[in-house]
């Protein structure tokens, strides 16, 4: 694909507008964006072109009975190049053999963000998830996405399993990725054990995004839940990706606990051939309700800014 790569040595601003709200990792402040604002004294005169950056919002729900615990999603946002965003969410059958489920997806986004400015892994998200995992020691497992924005609007997606990330542009889904399962509720995912998925098992997409695109990114608790035409029509309702987020992220959770809620999850279910008894099926009784899951919503907003020459 022939793609105009712009990058202006010069930036009017340096745009940082990236917002949390329950973002368990330290804001990413690395030292090439310092650098770059410290080139920031030519007076400009006027806009040669632009660039555009993510805004964004989060929400995480936990699953009712991990709530102590903070559930066993984990992500990271950070603001290097136009925005990384990632999302982990640990296998919970590692419970069964007393290890706790949270701590390989913890660690795997602790390191993928050590990693983003990384110059193996520069602009690679695929390159980004392999170093994560061969540098994460936990034991453990988890699906995982890494979408990485170029400010030139190239986005790169790496996705390992049933996270997922939508592209949202004038009111319709223009993108989505593709969960990748070896069988129903058994998802692809890096592991501790030899016997899991690799970076190169990721699916790899790139998207060219515009402003005013929004991205919805989550784990599994937000698209087992939720369909794609109530994720358009929630976030029309807000302008704040914060807010957005959060009303996504409830709704969500609000479908999980809905045991007569013909959710995604449900669908899929029948789909793959389970369902009420035969004997319910004949008194018009069909498997419903939603997924219980730690439920984690990313949503971003492509904004475009100028940018200024030196001369
Ligand atoms: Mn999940």
């Amino acid at each position: 694909m022939a793609i105009p790569i712009f990058r202006s040595l010069f930036s009017h601003y340096q745009r940082l507008s990236l917002s949390f709200s329950h973002n368990p990792f330290k804001y990413d402040s690395h030292p090439r964006a310092r650098r770059s604002l410290s080139l920031s004294c030519a007076p400009p005169e006027g806009p040669v072109g632009s660039e555009v950056s993510f805004c964004v919002g989060t929400h995480l729900i936990p699953h009712p009975n991990k709530v102590d615990r903070g559930g066993e999603d984990a992500f990271f946002v950070s603001s290097y190049n136009g925005g990384v965003l990632a999302v982990a969410d640990g296998v919970s059958a590692w419970a069964e053999q007393n290890i706790d489920p949270a701590l390989f997806p913890q660690e795997l986004m602790a390191n993928a963000l050590c990693l983003v400015d990384d110059e193996e892994a520069n602009y690679d998200p695929q390159i980004l998830l392999g170093k994560a995992h061969a540098a994460t020691s936990s034991i453990g497992s988890a699906t995982v996405i890494v979408a990485m924005l170029e400010r030139n609007g190239i986005l790169k997606i790496a996705n390992v399993g049933d996270c997922g990330l939508k592209v949202v542009r004038q009111g319709q889904i223009a993108f989505s990725t593709s969960p990748q399962e070896h069988y129903f509720d058994c998802p692809y995912q890096l592991s501790s054990e030899a016997a899991g998925q690799t970076y190169l098992d990721a699916v790899v997409s790139t998207v060219e995004l515009i402003e005013g695109d929004t991205i919805v990114m989550g784990s599994d608790g937000l698209f087992d839940n939720v369909y794609d035409h109530e994720i358009v029509s929630t976030i029309s309702k807000f302008s704040n990706v914060s807010e957005a987020a959060k009303a996504l992220a409830n709704l969500a959770s609000n479908h999980s606990r809905d045991t007569d809620f013909d959710s995604p999850y449900s669908l899929e279910a029948r789909n793959k051939g389970f369902d009420v008894p035969f004997w319910k099926k004949i008194l018009g009784m069909k498997l419903t309700g939603g997924k219980l899951d730690d439920i984690t919503v990313i949503v971003g907003q492509v904004v475009a800014h100028d940018t200024f020459s030196s001369s």
